[in-house]
């Protein structure tokens, strides 16, 4: 399987995240995907595939807010990191805002993902990363591998949160539709509900999203990726939620990864996206399911027997000493 990674995504490293009332070091570090990288054995460096394939996602002024709030940031005379600390619960509509503050909470839903300088950089090329492995599926590979971080299901269209600023499964998705490929389907199989690629899709009936999730009832993001959440118009049935107990083993894991290809089979896709996470390990740091590293294969194996073509693209994973092999498991069942 071609693998695809740049380098140029290690310069997003933020200090510190707000967890559990505290300021604490941040989870999502670059040692993730260096890890990984040696343990797949190299891979290659995506092409530029430009601009346009990321502004078929996101909205031109939220990636212009990506680009300069650090600047914004540092003009107001602060240093570290930028974090948001008020957000419009009400409801979000576009106001003339003036302060890096407003922005931070317009543009994101928490208070985990801080924007550095080499922020967008780095999820620009996360997001390259993701498109020189779905090019690599257009152009014939059975599968290929993303090797992305920061990762990307929990962006929205115009918002960050949850380690992600750019949607890397949603952008691969987009590209394939953009492509000519008629149906897409996403599966998510990260510990967390992916619910900015949920929001993206959410009124579409082209691109199917499944997810397989801890309960968001006692789970980040707790908003969203309740059973109840089915789309709306024509995205009506194109979102399927599947949220499971702490504690959950593999047989329950495969039997709803099961559920979720049966309704993505029913959708009949040409291409299928894999938002994988590998912080369903039992030993992850900030999970509570527990599947083992040999399970990794064999959940791979389950979605390699549907013989759609398949774009692999990284998510959550944060036991770095364990992600290698969890991801080569994975990966060694396609
Ligand atoms: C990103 B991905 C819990 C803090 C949760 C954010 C988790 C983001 C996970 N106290 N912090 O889905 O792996
Ligand atoms: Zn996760």
């Amino acid at each position: 399987m071609r693998h695809f990674f740049s380098p140029r995504q290690l310069a997003h490293a933020p200090a510190i995240e707000l967890h559990n009332g505290a300021f604490v070091p941040y989870a999502e570090v670059p040692a993730r995907a260096e890890t990984i990288l040696r343990a797949i054995g190299g891979a290659e460096e995506p092409a530029d595939h430009g601009l346009a394939a990321i502004e078929a996602v996101h909205p031109a002024a939220y990636l212009s807010f990506l680009r300069d709030a650090p600047a914004m940031w540092r003009s107001e005379g602060r240093s570290g990191d930028a974090i948001p600390y008020v957000f419009p619960v009400v409801g979000r509509r576009p106001l003339r805002l003036d302060r890096i503050d407003a922005l931070l909470g317009q543009y994101a839903y928490d208070a985990t993902t801080p924007i550095t300088p080499d922020t967008w950089n780095a999820a620009y090329w996360g997001a390259q990363t993701a498109l020189a492995a779905t090019h690599a599926v257009l152009d014939g590979e059975p599968a290929a591998f993303a090797l992305c971080r920061p990762p990307g299901h929990h962006a929205g269209a115009d918002y960050c949160g949850g380690y992600c600023h750019l949607n890397v499964a949603a952008i691969a998705a987009q590209a394939a539709r953009d492509a000519g490929i008629a149906r897409v389907a996403i599966l998510d199989i990260d510990y967390h509900h992916g619910n900015g690629t949920q929001d993206i899709f959410w009124e579409r009936g082209d691109v199917f999203y499944a997810s397989v999730h801890a309960d968001p009832a006692t789970d980040y993001p707790f908003y969203w990726g309740h059973a109840d959440e089915v789309g709306v118009g024509d995205g009506e049935g194109a979102t399927l939620n599947l949220p499971l107990p702490h504690g959950t083993t593999l047989d329950p894991f495969r039997r709803a990864q099961a559920e979720a290809l049966d309704a993505i089979a029913r959708f009949a896709p040409d291409l299928l996206v894999v938002s994988f996470g590998a912080d369903t390990w039992e030993g992850d740091p900030i999970s509570h399911f527990a599947l083992r590293t040999a399970d990794y294969a064999v959940l791979a194996r389950g979605i390699a027997a549907r013989g759609w073509p398949t774009v692999i693209v990284m998510e959550g994973g944060y036991a770095v000493d364990a992600l290698g092999d969890n991801v080569v498991g994975f990966l060694s069942g396609f």
